[in-house]
């Protein structure tokens, strides 16, 4: 018998014969979400299908298999907490390893589960609509195939609906064009090409700091510089491995309560308060560390006060400077038009140094912009022509809101949550949406698994809440359950009221929904810290469901 008492991890499937498309739940997505939720509604005793589009499982970690692609999370953090036996089984081999660890990691936990049998591969959901007398959802995949189940949970991923059809004219180029997300299984081959990549991002910067030496030459499109930290990425000795498993409990009980989801927590009060000698000794502490806690737990008023994110934005640009070192990357590299930390600040591995290489160049878009794709190349708005042989778009998503409006979602009475959206974006606690009945949602906005948050530790958290309340339903013999416009209006306003005290609604980027066009504007993160929204959550649980209608 294993530490948490049992052998092998298995919920009891009830799959039903091929053919029968009833279920008692549907579930979107097998990633990270997705996988837990199926263990956890099977758990139940409940029949569950995952529909999932690709091929295989992993989600974020299955389409994005682009060059360099890894998390920048600690590899004994972006974890399952429901199996002592596996979170010891399974064997980092460092601090933040590559997608293809992390793939072989999911699969790892899809098997050891069994959850296989109950996963769709090639299932794209393109339809789903709640029908109003049988009180179920009714669900279409591309293929035709029709689903009815009771429960439709959605664990399709905050980034997964990717900008591919980012410039005019890019059916017409000579070579091949790849979105980072829907990068191919099969390598590609760099050598002696001239490249091209539009994007500098989390994503972009992997891509040009793993690609520039393998590339004849490489062009990045640059619009707007990005504050970085440099990852420290040491390999695990059996000795890290034993340190790190000890901790299993501590974790556990500790990851969920932070602010972001991740080990460390704001422990040295307002930046505001130190003196010059004890600023400048921490944020060199925690710059040192390598890790995302200069952003996410160094200073709460950072997020708040102008003053205090200009001195640590100084700090970091200064770090920059000394390794740019040349005035004119110096000037082209290091953002000043916006706040450190007031948007997603990436882990690097020489991403500036690769700005020394011959043989990559930065092409500046952001006063001369990019005005269509050509069969040659790129060209921008003055009509000059940059070619290329391989386009690379590391443009990002419509996140959060993106992979549920590309789904024609229909709730009571025929309403659109697309045409919804499109107007404003609103959720309650980003696990329901009002007029929407048993439809539950995870990574959607107005939750920190919207971004602020180490994904696995708030994707449980809400898969845990989600199979909660059908448990409950199922005790209790409910059949629907119903966020109530009320409360959605108070989540909307308590959303609001924390957001707009930050500066992170100031900058445009994908946290505000400002990188897609016509895209309401709005913090899709909840920004009021992981373990609040937990407690918010687990209010609305032990009041049996307040501010939801139970039929
Ligand atoms: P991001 O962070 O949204 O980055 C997209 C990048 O693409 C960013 O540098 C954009 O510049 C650039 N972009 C997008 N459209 C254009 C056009 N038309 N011209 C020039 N440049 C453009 O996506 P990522 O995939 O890097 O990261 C998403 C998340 O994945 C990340 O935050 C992590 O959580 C994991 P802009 O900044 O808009 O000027």
């Amino acid at each position: 018998m294993s530490a948490d008492g049992f052998a092998v991890p298995v919920s009891e499937s009830k799959s039903k014969p091929h053919g029968d498309n009833r279920y008692d739940a549907i579930v979107i997505g097998a990633g990270v979400a997705g996988l837990y939720q199926l263990y956890r509604l099977r758990s139940l005793g409940l029949r569950v299908r995952i529909l999932e589009a690709g091929s295989g499982v992993g989600g974020t970690w299955y389409w994005n298999r682009y060059p360099g692609a890894r998390f920048d999370s600690q590899a004994y953090i972006y974890q399952y907490w429901f199996s002592e036996t596996m979170y010891k089984e399974w064997n980092a081999s460092e601090r933040f390893p590559a997608q293809p660890e992390t793939e072989r990691w999911l699969n790892y936990v899809t098997d050891r589960c069994d959850l296989r049998k109950d996963i769709e591969f090639g299932a794209k959901v393109t339809r789903a609509a709640f029908n109003n007398s049988t009180q179920r959802w009714d669900i279409d995949t591309a293929s035709g195939q029709r689903y009815d189940a009771r429960y439709f949970v959605t664990c399709c991923g905050m980034l997964s609906a990717p900008l591919e059809e980012a410039f005019p004219g890019q059916m017409s180029f000579n070579g091949p064009i790849f979105h980072t997300a829907r990068w191919p299984r099969t390598p590609v081959d760099f050598t002696g090409k001239r490249v091209g990549i539009v994007g500098t991002g989390a994503t972009g910067i992997q891509v040009i700091q793993t690609i520039a030496g393998q590339v004849g030459q490489l062009k990045v499109f640059l619009r707007t510089p990005q504050y970085i930290i440099p990852m420290q990425n040491p390999k695990f000795s059996d000795t890290d491995r034993e340190a790190y498993k000890a901790l299993f409990p501590y974790l556990k009980e500790r990851l969920p309560n932070s602010f972001s989801g991740f080990d460390f927590d704001f422990r040295y009060g307002n930046f505001a308060d130190l003196t010059p000698e004890r600023k400048k000794e921490l944020l060199e502490m925690f710059w040192n560390e390598g890790t995302l806690v200069l952003w996410l737990a160094s200073f709460p008023d950072m997020f708040t006060s102008e003053a205090v994110n200009e001195e640590i934005s100084e700090f970091v640009r200064q770090k920059m400077r000394e390794r740019l070192k040349d005035p004119e990357l110096c000037r082209k590299l290091i953002p000043t038009t916006y706040g450190f930390g007031t948007h997603r600040v990436p882990l690097e591995s020489g991403y500036l140094e690769a700005y020394h290489r011959p043989n990559v160049e930065i092409v500046e878009v952001a006063n001369n912009p990019i005005a269509s794709v050509v069969p040659e190349g790129i060209r921008l708005a003055d009509g000059t022509v940059h070619e290329v042989d391989i386009l690379i778009l590391a443009t990002g998503f419509d996140a959060g809101s993106g992979s549920l409006t590309r789904i024609d979602i229909r709730g009571k009475d025929g309403q659109s949550l697309k045409e919804q959206w499109n107007q404003e974006i609103r959720t309650t606690l980003g696990l329901a949406v009002h007029g929407f009945p048993n439809l539950f949602t995870t990574a959607a906005p107005l939750a920190p698994s919207a971004a602020l948050c180490n994904m696995t530790t708030c994707l449980q958290q809400q898969v845990d809440w989600i199979s909660d309340c059908i448990d409950f339903m199922e005790k209790k013999g409910h059949r629907v359950i119903e966020a109530t416009k009320a409360f959605e209006d108070y989540w909307v306003d308590h959303h609001d009221r924390i957001a707009n005290a930050t500066l992170v609604t100031k900058t445009d980027s994908w946290y505000m929904g400002s990188n897609v066009d016509g895209k309401p504007r709005r913090l899709l993160s909840y920004i009021g810290g992981v373990g609040r929204y937990r407690r918010e959550c687990n209010e609305v649980a032990v009041n049996e469901y307040r501010g939801f209608t139970l039929g």
